[in-house]
């Protein structure tokens, strides 16, 4: 089978890619190494203060390749910090009020993009099969084309396709979408994000889509668009949150909460994942069931990200204030009801936690899939399992239909949800965990990552 090469915005170390990161690292190395191929992106290292970028670094592990590049501060600034993150990260998300445009970020997005595919090129081989991933990278296949490269190119969105009303939001969109369509396959993570994306097509590029949605002729090129629900590998994470379960940090978290319930949430410091909402449902809890003061604590880790947006200051700003607010309004001297961990915390250590927990709250006002979601259901032992309050905008909802969904815009609905789950009889939280499961195992990251796979070598190269 030809090799693969997978391009993605930041490349895991192969230490990462073997086991500590999780997720999508491992499924991706998994497949990397099954034919041999290339890992390309930036290392995440900006070099120097000017703008000149440093080529590829090359670590070869077995028969996979990891190539990283490092940008300068002018590329970081107007391609990763700037296009990406203050203009395509919100509007993908449905906040165009925290976007922000500016026309050199953009030269700069695609011109990082273009530097990009030269880097890759002197690694590319004839019948490589090109695996693009996420927004930071729409315009890569176009720069490879247009460098003459005829190998079959594939490009999976992480996050959400919008509905082109929003999505004209970004100035240069048609551009955007004409660059998509230089790929041989495009996916996406739900049924809602490919509909979104053939509507543009149609309403917008006057193209046409064909009525599964999967065959779309547009702007001169004829493509594949799908639906691939990135997914995780359950037993793994079971495995690892039962054997760390009587870890040191475990314990401890354990000891401090003296038997009282624990109500789980894992994000990325992001606006886009609903934490200020998810603190006021837990703070109406505690003034709708006053019993519950003193019985519940919410652990809420949340890991900067992307420190140097602006938007992102705010967001940290804020759930200061509130967390601050919340604790000081109901603390009692041995009691605090939110625990607000801005750090990160090892993967098992997580795992751990989520299976010692009652209650996994994931409410995002907007996320392509939401892996947290899963691995919560994962960890839990299905003897006596937690239960996943879900908002119904992540991804994951179409699949976890038997979490309690809510609306994480309506604060008392959340709050509902809680109680409920709370209380839920062993029973109930025995037939949805074990629902979920199925869901899970169904679709795991190796059905993600293969079926993708199988469509993209299924082109003929040059010719979908
Ligand atoms: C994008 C899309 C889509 C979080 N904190 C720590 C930590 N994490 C891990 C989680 C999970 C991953 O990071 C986060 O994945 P999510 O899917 O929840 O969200 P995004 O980062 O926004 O990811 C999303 C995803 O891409 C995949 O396609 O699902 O919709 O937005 O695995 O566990 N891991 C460790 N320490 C932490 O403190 N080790």
């Amino acid at each position: 089978m030809s090799r693969l090469v997978v391009v993605s915005n930041r490349v895991a170390t192969p230490t990462e890619s073997k086991g500590s990161a999780g997720g999508l690292a491992v499924g991706v190395f998994g497949a990397l190494k099954d034919t041999g191929g290339v890992w390309f992106g930036w290392s995440g290292e900006i070099v120097g203060e000017g703008t000149a970028n440093a080529g590829p670094e090359i670590v070869q592990d077995g028969a996979v390749t990891f190539a990283t590049v490092g940008l300068s501060r002018r590329d970081y600034d107007q391609y990763y910090r700037g296009f990406s993150n203050a203009m395509l990260w919100p509007v993908f998300h449905y906040r165009n009020d925290l976007a922000r445009y500016d026309r050199q970020e953009y030269a700069g997005y695609r011109r990082v993009n273009a530097w990009l595919a030269q880097q890759l090129l002197p690694l590319l081989k004839p019948d490589d099969v090109i695996w693009v991933h996420d927004y930071h990278l729409i315009p890569f296949a176009e720069a490879l084309r247009l460098a003459g490269v005829k190998n079959r190119i594939g490009f999976f969105l992480h996050i959400p396709f919008p509905a082109p009303q929003v999505l004209l939001n970004v100035p240069p969109h048609d551009e955007l979408v004409k660059s998509l369509c230089c790929y041989d396959v495009v996916g996406f993570q739900t049924e809602s994000d490919l509909v979104a994306f053939g509507d543009y097509i149609v309403r917008q590029a006057h193209g046409t889509v064909s009525r599964d949605g999967r065959t779309v002729d547009a702007y001169g090129r004829s493509l594949r668009a799908g639906v691939y629900r990135i997914g995780v590998f359950p037993d793994d994470i079971a495995a690892q949150a039962k054997r760390f379960e009587t870890r040191k940090d475990v314990r401890e978290l354990k000891a401090s909460l003296k038997d009282r319930k624990l109500i789980m949430s894992v994000d990325r410091l992001d606006y886009s994942k609903g934490i200020a909402e998810r603190f006021r449902a837990f703070e109406r809890l505690l003034e709708t069931a006053p019993e519950l003061q003193g019985a519940v604590s919410l652990v809420q880790v949340a890991p900067p990200t992307r420190a140097d947006v602006q938007s992102y200051q705010h967001i940290r700003q804020n759930l200061e204030y509130e967390a601050g607010r919340i604790n000081g309004r109901f603390s009692g001297l041995d009691w605090t009801p939110i625990r607000y961990l801005n750090r990160r915390y090892d993967r098992w250590v997580l795992m751990s936690l989520f299976r010692a927990s009652q209650v996994g709250f994931v409410t995002p006002l907007r996320d392509g899939m939401n892996l947290v979601a899963k691995e919560y259901v994962a960890a839990q032992d299905p003897d006596d399992p937690g239960v996943l309050v879900l908002s119904r905008f992540a991804g994951a909802a179409a699949e976890l239909d038997a979490a309690l969904i809510v609306n994480p815009h309506d604060i008392l609905d959340m709050s509902e949800a809680l109680q409920r789950a709370l209380t839920m009889p062993l029973e109930e939280r025995q037939d949805r965990h074990r629902k979920m499961l199925a869901a899970l195992r169904r679709n795991d990251l190796g059905v993600w990552r293969d079926t993708f796979l199988v469509d993209l070598r299924a082109v003929r190269p040059g010719m979908p």
